[in-house]
């Protein structure tokens, strides 16, 4: 077993380690700074007590993408210099940040122990590459992220540190290996452990679905299906998941090989990034084959997800409000009932209307997953979603982009259980439309304008917030962008109690209230690594059935004018189009 020292290495503070909505961001010549991950990493163990550290284990991966071979090395000597016991790494460095999330709460080790938390290795859905982004983010012992109090507290010790402790002589351990390899330092044994990426996280998922129900709608001709990991982490999952335990054909998958630059790509699932899924369910330009009855894609990390239909986009928002309204009859997870559902802030409220009409609990928290986790914990919500395709349920604490997926091909699979052998299945259109029909359509569209100028998107923010305070003017500018909106009733700046904790998130976006039950909504994104982002969200409710078929950018046209309008959008940002629409 050979022996490691311990060395204190000296280092000064480097700015702007603060975690965003989702960890820590920046490109990799940002992170590769002599000193720069170091820094984050002691800053973050030294905001947990002893008793998370010492003598416990952890975890440590992520999506693979470049600069996490390097960093995954780093980490595991600081955590043997910091009295860590055991590291835990999933082969080749590789974990979905849900499998993450699942290895903290279920894996045990062979000796019982559990970990006590992990570093993700991801910035999610941003592009890889040695000239694009690297993230870091911490999870805890509930196995969701680092809540305010503790992102805080680590970025206040970026700003004060002085020395990490490093274990410099430990060698190189081969990730690409399952096995342990045992270590001893002046505080006893130090393990780290390479195991299976997916074992935990499969198994929870068959612990959640019924696979012998997905598995015979996969088999059936009539049912056609594709997935596509974006040359994320995703890939490894699917491949287990719906080709090994599914029976799904390997023509199903498209890129899910996962690649250190997700193969030059944006590992963002959504209509404008997935573009060869897009073209493949035949909603892109000149599709001729005929294209599968079921899509879905997932991010560089696997927590996001897309779903399509032939020729059809279901909007994250939908998403979770039909998951919640299908839960109990098609998942047998949920078979006992609801705890109550919960979305972030800037989503739609179809899921409201569902838990209104279900009688279920509901909460409205800020963007970000780690709102959610108190929730769960606390037994009051078993499914929530977010409008940035991010869908979930208490199986884990982050949104799970595959459990996506199967809840989907769940609910299908239960509406067609009869209809298998029939002439015609019930779609993904179909069970949409027939939601609306129930429920009413919330048209939805989110407008991004990415990287712009930080001082810009500052004053555009303020300026939205001091025209709240003058209605009057707020309606006579809506009005002048189009006269078919209606009034504005209320604007005000989304702040929120935890209603656990009690603590209180403030600035959590800016918004417009109509008359008619539509509502703009205006944030600066958390999780960019250059310049700012603004979002603007875009929602308009249609009760009357005969009402909710109409195209969503078509009904949306009044509302995004004045949107755009209120917020001088080009005059303060200079850009008279978005980057991205969904
Ligand atoms: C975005 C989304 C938010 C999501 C976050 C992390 O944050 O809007 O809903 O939780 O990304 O997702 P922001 O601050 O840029 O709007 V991921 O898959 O990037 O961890
Ligand atoms: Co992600």
């Amino acid at each position: 077993m050979s022996t490691f020292k311990v060395s204190r290495i000296e280092t000064r503070p480097f700015d702007g380690q603060k975690p965003g909505t989702s960890g820590l961001r920046k490109k990799v010549k940002v992170f590769a700074q002599t000193h720069y991950l170091q820094n984050f990493v002691q800053a973050t163990f030294n905001a947990l007590t002893c008793d998370k550290i010492k003598g416990n284990t952890l975890v440590v991966s992520g999506d693979g993408r470049y600069y996490s071979k390097d960093a995954i090395q780093i980490i595991i000597k600081m955590s043997a210099a910091n009295g860590v016991r055991r590291v835990w790494v999933g082969q080749n460095g590789l974990l979905s940040t849900p499998a993450v999330s699942a290895v903290i709460r279920e894996r045990v080790g062979t000796d019982g122990s559990k970990a006590s938390g992990a570093f993700i290795l991801t910035a999610s859905h941003n592009p890889g590459g040695p000239t694009e982004d690297f993230g870091i983010k911490y999870n805890m012992e509930n196995g969701g992220p680092a809540p305010e109090g503790v992102t805080d507290k680590i970025y206040e010790n970026t700003t004060t540190i002085k020395e990490y402790l490093i274990a410099e002589n430990l060698p190189d351990v081969d990730i690409s290996k399952i096995g342990s390899t045992n270590f001893s330092g002046p505080e006893g044994e130090f393990e780290v452990e390479v195991f299976d990426s997916t074992d935990t996280y499969v198994n929870l998922m068959k612990s959640i679905f019924d696979f012998e129900a997905i598995k015979k709608l996969l088999a059936c001709p009539k049912f056609t299906f594709c997935y596509d990991s974006l040359h994320g982490v995703a890939g490894v999952y699917a491949k287990r998941i719906f080709i090994e335990e599914l029976g799904a054909n390997e023509s199903s998958l498209l890129n899910c090989t996962p690649k250190e630059d997700f193969g030059g790509g944006h590992p963002d699932p959504n209509l404008t990034y997935a573009k060869e899924l897009v073209q493949r369910m035949g909603l892109g330009k000149n599709s001729e084959v005929e294209p599968p009855e079921f899509g879905g894609a997932a991010d560089g990390d696997a927590d996001r997800n897309m779903i399509l239909g032939k020729r059809f986009f279901v909007t994250p928002s939908d998403s979770v409000a039909i998951i919640a309204a299908n839960a109990v009859e098609a998942i047998p997870y949920f078979s006992d009932g609801l705890k109550g559902v919960a979305r972030s802030m800037p989503t739609s409220a179809a899921l409201d209307v569902v838990a209104e009409a279900l009688n279920l609990k509901f909460f409205e928290v800020p963007t970000g997953w780690k709102f959610f986790g108190n929730l769960m914990d606390a037994g009051l919500c078993s499914v929530c979603g977010e409008e940035s395709f991010g869908t979930g349920s208490d199986h884990v604490r982050e949104k799970d982009g595959i459990w996506a997926v199967l809840a989907w091909l769940s609910i299908l699979a239960q509406k067609n259980k009869e209809k298998l052998n029939g002439e015609k299945l019930v779609t993904v259109e179909d069970i949409v439309r027939q939601h609306w029909s129930t429920y009413g359509r919330h048209y939805y569209t989110r407008y991004d304008y990415e990287n712009v100028d930080a001082g810009g998107a500052k004053e555009l923010m303020a300026h939205l917030v001091n025209l709240q305070s003058d209605l009057p003017q707020v309606n006579k500018i809506v009005k002048e962008a189009n006269s078919a909106v209606s009034n504005v009733i209320k604007g005000d700046e989304f702040e929120y109690k935890d209603s656990v904790d009690g603590s209180v998130s403030k600035h959590q976006g800016i918004r417009y209230f109509f008359e008619d039950g539509s509502r703009l909504v205006f944030r600066l994104s958390g999780t960019g690594s250059e310049g700012a982002t603004i979002r603007v969200y875009i929602e308009q409710y249609e009760k009357d059935s005969s009402k909710t078929g109409r195209d969503s950018q078509e009904a949306l046209k009044p509302l995004v004018e004045a949107a755009l309008r209120l917020s001088k959008m080009q005059e303060f940002t200079g850009r008279s189009e978005p980057t991205v629409i969904t």
